[in-house]
Formats: C-alpha cells, sequence, structure tokens
C-alpha cells in the first residue's frame, strides 16, 4: 500500500492558503483505501519562531482540530504530533551528515524567512528546517508528498538526501514524490498578491484565517487589492483578480475559465461580494467542527492523536532502527 505523508505547521491561526493548497484535498484523499495517510503537526518545526508555549500548544491542538474539520478520516489515516515521535529529531541530526550547506543556502522560504536579518542573528534551527522536514518524510518511506507550491524544494532536497544515503550505505530510503495540485497550490496575500498568504504574518489584513468571522471575511475581501481594468479576468498582468479567481476556483468546483465568463462584466465590486459569500459559506461547517472539537471536554483531539502516535512510531522506529543498524549506531 502507498503511503503519503504532509504536515501542517502549527505557527498561527491556519489560514484560507492552508486549507485550499492543503488540507481541502487530504480530506478528500484521506478516504483512498489504496493509500495509508499520515498527517502530522510540526510543531518542532514551529519553534522556529520562538512561539509563546501556551500559544504553540494551543495552536498545535487546533491544527488537530482544522485537520479533522477539513475532512481528514481519523480511524483509517493517522493525525499525530511531531514532538511525540522522538524518531524525527534523531533521524534529522544523522540526516545532518549527508546534506552540505551549499544545498540548504539554496532554500528559498530560508532566504526568504531570514533576510530581515543579518546571518550573525539567523536562526540555525530555520536554515536546518528542511533537513528535519527530510527526517519527516523519509522515517514513514512515504510515496507521495502532497503539498503547496512553497514546499515542493525540500521535498526535491529530501530526495536528493535519500539518494544520497542510498548510494552510500545501500538501499535504506525510498524516494518520495512532491504532488502538487494544479490549482491553488500557492494563494496569494489579499493585499499584496506578489506575497503568499502565510499563517505567521504579523499583519492579517491579507490574509483569511479559518477562524475569521463572516463580518471579518468579507471586509478583507472587499477591501483586496485590485488590478487596473475592470474587467474580471485572470492573467500574469493580472495577479490580484487571478487570485481571487482561484480561491472562487477551489471553493466552488468551477474552473476559472467558466467564473471569468460570468463575471467578465459584473464589475470587481460583485464580483468581491460574491466572493466574500461563497468564503463564508465554504468556511462555516469547518468552523462549527472546530469549535466543537476545541471545547473543554471533548476527548476527540485526544483519542485522534493516540491513535497516530501509536501507528506513527511503530514506523519511525522501525526505520530508525534500521539507520542506526546501518551506521554502526546500534
Ligand atoms: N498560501 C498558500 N497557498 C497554498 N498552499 C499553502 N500552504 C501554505 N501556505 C499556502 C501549504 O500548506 C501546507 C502546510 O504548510 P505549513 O504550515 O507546514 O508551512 P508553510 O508552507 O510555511 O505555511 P505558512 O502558512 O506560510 O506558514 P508560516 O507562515 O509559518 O511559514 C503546505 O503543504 C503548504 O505548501
Amino acid at each position: 500500500m502507498k503511503r503519503v505523508v504532509s504536515g501542517i505547521k502549527p505557527t498561527g491561526d491556519l489560514t484560507l492558503g492552508n486549507y485550499i493548497g492543503a488540507m481541502k484535498r487530504w480530506g478528500q484523499m484521506s478516504a483512498d483505501p489504496d493509500r495509508e495517510h499520515f498527517f502530522f503537526v510540526p510543531n518542532l518545526h514551529a519553534l522556529t519562531v520562538r512561539p509563546d508555549p501556551e500559544t504553540l500548544h494551543r495552536n498545535s491542538r487546533s491544527a488537530v482540530a482544522w485537520l479533522i474539520a477539513s475532512g481528514v478520516d481519523h480511524d483509517h489515516s493517522y493525525i499525530f504530533m511531531q514532538s511525540q515521535v522522538p524518531a524525527h529529531a534523531e533521524l534529522m541530526w544523522i540526516l545532518n551528515n549527508y546534506v552540505t550547506m551549499g544545498e540548504l543556502n539554496r532554500m528559498t522560504q530560508f532566504k526568504d524567512k531570514s533576510s530581515k536579518s543579518a546571518a550573525e542573528g539567523q536562526l540555525v534551527g530555520l536554515y536546518d528546517y528542511p533537513v528535519l522536514m527530510a527526517a519527516d518524510i523519509l522515517l514513514y518511506d512515504a510515496d507521495e508528498v502532497p503539498t503547496g507550491e512553497d514546499q515542493k524544494q525540500h521535498v526535491e532536497l529530501t530526495r536528493d538526501i535519500a539518494t544520497r544515503f542510498n548510494n552510500i550505505h545501500g538501499e535504506t530510503f525510498k524516494i518520495p514524490q512532491p504532488t502538487v495540485q494544479e490549482v491553488g497550490a500557492r494563494i496569494m496575500n489579499l493585499q499584496d498578491p506578489t506575497r503568499k498568504m502565510s499563517k505567521s504574518d504579523t499583519d492579517d489584513s491579507g490574509n483569511i484565517l479559518l477562524s475569521d468571522d463572516e463580518k471579518t471575511i468579507e471586509k478583507k475581501i472587499l477591501k483586496a487589492v485590485t488590478d487596473s481594468g475592470s474587467v474580471v479576468s485572470s492573467g500574469a498582468d493580472k495577479p490580484a483578480l487571478s487570485n481571487l479567481l482561484v480561491i472562487m476556483s477551489v471553493l466552488t468546483d468551477k474552473p476559472v475559465t467558466e467564473l471569468e465568463e460570468k463575471y467578465a462584466t459584473a464589475g470587481y465590486g460583485r464580483f468581491k461580494q460574491e466572493l466574500a459569500e461563497v468564503v463564508v459559506h465554504g468556511l462555516k461547517p469547518l468552523q462549527h467542527v472546530h469549535e466543537q472539537l476545541m471545547h473543554e471536554g471533548n476527548d476527540k483531539i485526544d483519542k485522534a492523536l493516540e491513535h497516530g502516535w501509536w501507528r506513527a512510531s511503530e514506523l519511525a522506529n522501525a526505520k530508525l532502527a534500521q539507520v542506526k543498524e546501518v551506521l554502526g549506531l546500534l
């Protein structure tokens, strides 16, 4: 049976970008009986923003609740917390010896996120982030890693690390394949369509949070920047409208071309108003489930995590033992 592994980092309130680019698809995929799915919350990765402990704890549980609310079937797939499977950190240390600083220097996410500070102020954790991600994937012999466009480069580095290790020590790791969906793999910030929507942004005005209420969603969409002209259409010269059309396309399951026809002469105002309704309507059922799961006394999150931890530990510990044996560490 093929294995699928992916994660959602608890660095803030999840955004519509996380949902459209990842979790919506995970919810649909998780029912596939021919694949074993692992969806984890990389809370160790979240330490790169030095979160307040209470916030990290709350965001991590909230991420599990959003996964379940997005339809991830937690009986037939596995949801777990990265920090509860110590093999991730141990394998990362081992893999650090199979990757070069040159390779890590080329990672665009590191370049983007570290660009605000000089080298002396940049965290090693942020630099090493792709190696922990390689461990996350390789521990489970993942065949597929569904991801948004932004994480594809990290999966490609994972493939290089695994291939290098296998070439030196013999077949140990499966080489994973990144799978990026065609539409919605990179949802952009509503105030600056040249930047992707990111949950760790300090300014939320261009990000729709999954927890935003109806009024906030409407306000953010009506205030979204638009492009010059008045025709609702997508294209390289219309980054803002292209982004809004993609959001509507994914949430309505209608191709962008059909929406372009429908709204061509509607004017930006009416199009945005209808998009706001689509987003509010699309998120409402998820918000309802999320609220119930986060309610004190509801033990579904813990039960899902326990079920996931059990299977994840079984596989991860076996793979780590194999690697240690190969390296003469056992
Ligand atoms: N804007 C986006 N459009 C489409 N997909 C996205 N993803 C993230 N942002 C967008 C996809 O969501 C999954 C989980 O991502 P993550 O939380 O593990 O890390 P990230 O990619 O770094 O997401 P953020 O929201 O930008 O977090 P911060 O601000 O902490 O860096 C991944 O599959 C990702 O591709």
